[in-house]
């Protein structure tokens, strides 16, 4: 044959593959289907990565594998536009996002088609498409009426150099997830989205579904389920309680200080008895400064300041206790106060050694007092109470038990359940999001569009710069943003604020189901056929964002009969990162980017393909290594070379049978279990077989390829025209194997002389027990001189004669 060349190769089929609409999903409802999805990519400027192949060349060879086997198989794409680098970059440049947009999505389509992916261009969607928005809008809208949109002041994490509000899971560690600016805290007016009200349904959804366990485990974390009690401090002279949060009430009688935030409303409340005032105030002043992250850090020193003139009285001892502000208390969580107990917290032993404060145990080891000098006493397993009145001698378990029970029937507090997890602040102050379609009106407050009304458009502005006081271009559109309120016809203002890029990728598998639906987000019928996503993979760094919220929205929707299952993917996966040469990310800075395109256009797509999924266990980080694309692609190249050595046997040859169908199953497992480097190492191994005996059957060659066309779909394809099979390779069936073929049933074993060998012979494993003897006994017959006792056969491992 000609050599191989994949320039030619790869252009024909793709072609062939878009004009006969290869891949599109069906909507006959009756066959069984598969709902393949990988996460959309942000459109960015620098185009696709060698990064992004890796997932989606995985789930291409599930989606090619399952069309294979009969299913009707969706696997789409499509763009995750909004956002801010395409704004920085249209602001920097004065070109309108829209148009940045549009030209990166064109790039990024045409690097994707390079590649052969079996996508469904027909469903392609992209979320700052108004028929696409129009849909989220909806959804929000739904979320506000029910109460679970809201607008909050707050302090909000607020980066000074992209001038935006974050969440907090765009803060990492303390700075602005995209440009690595300290956050700071700033108090703003945002719409938020109350996912707290569904975090036990998002911790036990995942009891249901197949997720890997990592991602499980993140998630419960992020959301951190803590099981506690709310206890009331009265304050000397005062009405009010001082209510605490406490996982720990067992040790109550331990309390010896308390703790309020620096934000603490009672601060305020109490300002005229409090006698330092200037000094809490200079206090709070320099706590404002910093991130809850920053203040919350274990290791931090600590700082505070006694407040002099309020007295608070321990409900239990009946002791008066000092309060005190420290900003390693947050306003955010529990009850924004404390009750200090420094034998067992080890935060609040740092604090009293530093300011001298009481430290009394209240928790024993096992009944013997432990050293607390050195650092707080933790252990809750061992822990047995002392100094604790009606607690002494239980457990810690027994002893919380017990003291909810007293706090209950002294009317001095109760159980309590809090999370970790906050609500989600849903508006940013930028220009390309999705416009918030709410209306406030000074009569009847926020007031939502009307449906009829949607999608609300992105109006065009002059200037996309975020503006110095933190509120969106929008703002000064004064023509848009005067209205007139749906309610009551007065005059009213449009919310300015844009919904953040997480908005639209929270429900865009569900609008691959039926994207040009212009009456709803998509046919329930369709929804109802088509989910749950059978098999969704992606980054880690998504598992408590994206994936988490759009998890709550499905659970919303579901609650709200819009959408059929209470879970949007079955399975969930997530790949290693491709790291540069060298071990180490690549970047532009270190000059060790590798681009995509110059490898599909020197080495072709399928040599990419075959070695990014050759490259290392999927799940793991794996080094790029120009000799393994090398290696790969002469892989390919003796693939090609296999029509030259075929015979025309419709059938496996007799010595590669049993390894035919052992490949078989190999590939048809390992293809479903992440583990594509070891099916295309057996695809490997047996190539060598062909090429060592220099002759393949048609049947052999057939089906080997089949095996690899979901991995390096182009080539596989073109040999299958050439050696004549008609119609298309990926219209065959997938191939099967036998089971007990796949046993190798010919097996060398040893025939042994009271236990020492003296021969072997060559046997079929199903061979009956007195062939195999005589077949043995002849091999070492010169030796049988003696009497033979017994003849023992262990199928198919070993003869013994026991001989005298
Ligand atoms: C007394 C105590 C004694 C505590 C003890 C712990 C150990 P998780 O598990 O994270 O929920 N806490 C409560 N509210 C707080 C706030 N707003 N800011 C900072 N810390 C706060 O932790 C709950 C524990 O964290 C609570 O239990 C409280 O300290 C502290 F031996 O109360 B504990
Ligand atoms: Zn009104």
């Amino acid at each position: 044959s000609e050599v191989y060349n994949h320039k030619v190769v790869e252009k024909k089929w793709q072609d062939i593959w878009d004009d006969e609409k290869a891949f599109a999903a069906t909507n006959d409802y009756s066959k069984p289907k598969y709902y393949a999805l990988v996460e959309f990519p942000y459109p960015s400027g620098q185009g696709l990565h060698v990064g992004h192949p890796r997932p989606y060349t995985a789930l291409d060879i599930v989606a090619r594998k399952r069309r294979m086997q009969g299913y009707n198989v969706l696997y789409p794409m499509g763009w995750d536009a909004f956002g801010l680098p395409t704004e920085n970059y249209a602001i920097k440049n004065k070109i309108h996002p829209k148009i940045v947009t549009e030209q990166n999505i064109k790039h990024f389509k045409h690097q994707l088609h390079s590649l052969g992916y079996s996508f469904d261009w027909d469903r392609e969607i992209d979320t700052t498409d108004p028929n696409y928005y129009k849909w989220t809008q909806w959804i929000f809208l739904k979320l506000f009426k029910e109460g679970l949109a809201y607008k909050k002041e707050m302090p909000i994490n607020w980066c000074p150099s992209c001038k935006v509000g974050l969440a907090n899971e765009e803060v990492v560690g303390g700075a602005c997830e995209r440009c690595g600016t300290p956050v700071v805290r700033k108090v703003k007016s945002e719409w938020m989205l109350k996912i707290t009200e569904y975090a036990d349904k998002l911790i036990q959804g995942l009891e249901d579904v197949d997720y890997i366990e990592r991602v499980k485990t993140s998630q419960r974390n992020w959301i951190g389920r803590s099981k506690g009690a709310e206890v009331d401090f009265s304050i000397k002279g005062k009405e009010d309680k001082l209510r605490i949060y406490t996982t720990r009430c067992d040790t109550l009688f331990g309390a010896t200080y308390m703790v309020v935030s620096p934000e603490h409303p009672y601060l305020d409340k109490y300002k005229a008895d409090i006698k330092n005032w200037d000094e809490i105030e200079a206090y709070r002043e320099q706590a404002s400064k910093k991130s809850d992250f920053e203040r919350a850090e274990l290791a931090k020193d600590k700082t505070g300041v006694a407040v002099d003139g309020l007295v608070a009285v321990n409900p239990v001892s009946g002791k008066e206790i000092p309060i005190w502000v420290s900003d390693y208390v947050l306003m955010s969580y529990g009850t924004g106060a404390i009750m200090a107990v420094p034998a067992h917290d080890q935060r609040d032993w740092d604090f009293a050694k530093k300011f001298n404060l009481p430290i009394v145990q209240v928790v024993s080891k096992d009944g013997e007092a432990v050293d607390i000098e050195k650092e707080a006493f933790t252990d809750v397993a061992t822990g047995v109470m002392i100094n604790s009145d009606f607690l002494n001698g239980l457990s810690v378990k027994d002893a919380k038990e017990k003291m909810i029970e007293f706090l209950n029937e002294h009317k001095i507090g109760e159980a309590k359940v809090n999370y970790k997890l906050r609500d989600w602040v849903f508006s940013r102050q930028r220009y390309w999001g999705e416009p918030i379609p709410v209306v406030h009106c000074e009569k009847c407050g926020y007031v939502p569009l009307d449906e009829k009304d949607l999608p609300l458009l992105l109006p065009e502005v002059e200037s996309y710069m975020p503006t110095d006081n933190g509120e969106s271009p929008l703002a000064a559109m004064t023509d848009w943003v005067n209205t007139t309120c749906p309610c009551c016809g007065g005059p009213a203002k449009r919310e300015t604020d844009t919904m953040p890029q997480w908005a639209g990728s929270s429900w865009y598998f569900l609008r691959y189901t039926d994207p040009h639906n212009t009456e709803c987000l998509a046919d329930p019928e369709a929804l109802k056929y088509w989910l749950p996503v059978d098999w969704y993979n992606g980054g880690m760094e998504h598992t408590t964002l994206h994936l988490l919220y759009s998890r709550f929205w499905h659970k919303f929707l579901y609650d709200k009969n819009v959408v059929p299952t209470p879970e949007p993917y079955q399975k969930r996966t997530s790949h290693g990162m491709i790291l540069g040469e060298n071990g180490e990310k690549m970047s532009k800075s270190r000059g060790n980017v590798i681009n995509p395109d110059d490898i599909v256009e020197e080495f072709g797509a399928d040599t990419l393909r075959t070695y990014e999924m050759f490259i290392g266990a999927f799940d793991l980080a794996a080094s790029w290594s120009d000799d393994g694309v090398k290696g790969c692609r002469r892989f390919l190249e003796r693939v090609w070379k296999l029509q030259d050595i075929m015979t025309d046997e419709d059938v496996y040859s007799k010595d590669l049978e049993i390894k035919m169908h052992q490949t078989i199953k190999k590939v048809s497992s390992d293809f479903e279990n992440l583990k594509f480097n070891t099916g295309i190492a057996a695809l490997m191994t047996i190539l060598n077989d062909f090429t060592k005996k220099k002759s393949i059957t048609k049947a052999e060659l057939s089906t080997f390829i089949t095996l690899l066309n979901p991995v390096a779909p182009h080539i596989t394809e073109e040999i299958w025209s050439k050696i004549g099979n008609g119609e298309r390779l990926y219209q065959q069936p997938w191939p099967t194997f036998e089971e007990a073929k796949t046993v190798e049933s010919v097996v060398e074993i040893a025939v042994q002389i009271n236990g020492k060998t003296k021969g072997t012979i060559s046997i079929n494993k199903q061979d009956p027990k007195d062939e195999v003897l005589a077949k043995a006994k002849d091999e070492i017959k010169d030796k049988l001189t003696g009497n033979i006792i017994k003849e023992i056969y262990v199928p198919g491992k070993i003869v013994n004669i026991v001989m005298k």
